[in-house]
């Protein structure tokens, strides 16, 4: 049996200074983990014994096997419970802060009315082979997400969705054609990176589209997105997980409606 997770840090200063803390399972600041993976070999009691290895190398110990089922006949999924004993430093965690107020449909439709003076084109698609496009969807589509109506439902917005698939040159050739001001691509499938690779081509066709005064704001956004990754990607903006429609008409209007003369928002292109 090892060493108990807390014996170095006793619980009284983990739970006082809530900027260290431990995972919690069964009491606060035990430890306790579950992850899951899958191994490629048949499920069998050696399987088990390889999936307790992985997770004590993984620093779970004692590492419990809580759940396995085969995967066909040369996989088992796993799922296996255990304390660790890192600490977290809230201190040292870094996030992308939202840089934009959030603004209501009504102030989003006024600001674009007053400051824009015509109505903000935005350009929507899932790129290369992906063909999620409830995310995009979630965004654009009037239903919205979250509660939230979609950008369609905004009066001072234009939205062309152009749905599934869409190759990089057919986008920057509709972008061009629709003037969008802002090009809102989802990409959710993540293998072999292919959301990032598809994110960086499409920055790069645009750039050589483009002198840079003409060039569509660059938005994408899906699940698996590092948010701070925005420059890296040759985008201007990264939108994750749980995003809402607000939040992106929000960030539109500051990225490329003219501020007020009273307002500080700063603005990336206004015409
Ligand atoms: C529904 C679904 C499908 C449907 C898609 C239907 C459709 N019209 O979209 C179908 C059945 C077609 C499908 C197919 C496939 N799928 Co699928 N699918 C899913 C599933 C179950 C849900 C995705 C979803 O709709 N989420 C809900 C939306 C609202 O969330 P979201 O996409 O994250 O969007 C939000 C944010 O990310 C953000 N956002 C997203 N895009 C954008 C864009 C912008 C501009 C902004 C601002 C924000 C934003 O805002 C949204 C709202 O908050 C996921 C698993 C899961 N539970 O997530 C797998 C999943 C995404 N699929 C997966 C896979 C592998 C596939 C297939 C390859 C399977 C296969 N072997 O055929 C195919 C690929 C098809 C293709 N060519 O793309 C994997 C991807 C794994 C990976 N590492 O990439 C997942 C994760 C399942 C899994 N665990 O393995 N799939």
């Amino acid at each position: 049996m090892s060493e108990h997770p807390m014996s170095e840090h006793p619980m009284s200063e983990v739970q006082v200074d809530k900027q260290v803390v431990r995972p919690y399972g069964d009491a606060t600041g035990d430890g306790m983990v579950q992850v899951s993976f899958t191994l490629p070999l048949p499920h069998d009691k050696r399987a088990e014994g390889a999936a307790v290895q992985l997770a004590q190398k993984m620093g779970i110990d004692p590492a419990l096997v809580v759940h396995a089922k085969a995967m066909g006949p040369d996989f088992t999924f796993f799922v296996v419970y255990g304390p660790v004993r890192h600490l977290v430093d809230v201190n040292a965690v870094q996030v992308v802060e939202r840089e934009y107020s959030l603004l209501s449909a009504k102030e989003v439709n006024a600001a674009v009315k007053a400051r824009l003076r015509r109505k903000l084109v935005v350009v929507g698609a899932c790129i290369g082979t992906d063909a999620h496009t409830v995310g995009i969807d979630a965004i654009l589509n009037v239903k919205g997400f979250a509660g939230e109506k979609g950008l369609e439902y905004y009066r001072e917005l234009r939205v062309v969705n152009l749905g599934a698939q869409v190759t990089v040159p057919d986008l920057v050739a509709r972008a061009i054609g629709e003037r969008a001001d802002a090009v809102l691509v989802s990409q959710v499938v993540t293998q072999r990176d292919a959301h990032l690779h598809n994110t960086a081509e499409m920055a790069a066709a645009f750039r050589e589209a483009l002198p840079a005064a003409r060039r569509p704001l660059l938005v994408v956004g899906g699940p698996r997105f590092d948010e701070s990754a925005a420059r890296e990607l040759g985008v201007d903006r990264v939108f994750g997980r749980g995003t809402t429609p607000g939040e992106v008409a929000s960030y539109l209007v500051h990225a490329l409606v003219p501020p007020s003369r009273t307002g500080n928002s700063s603005t990336r292109k206004a015409s």
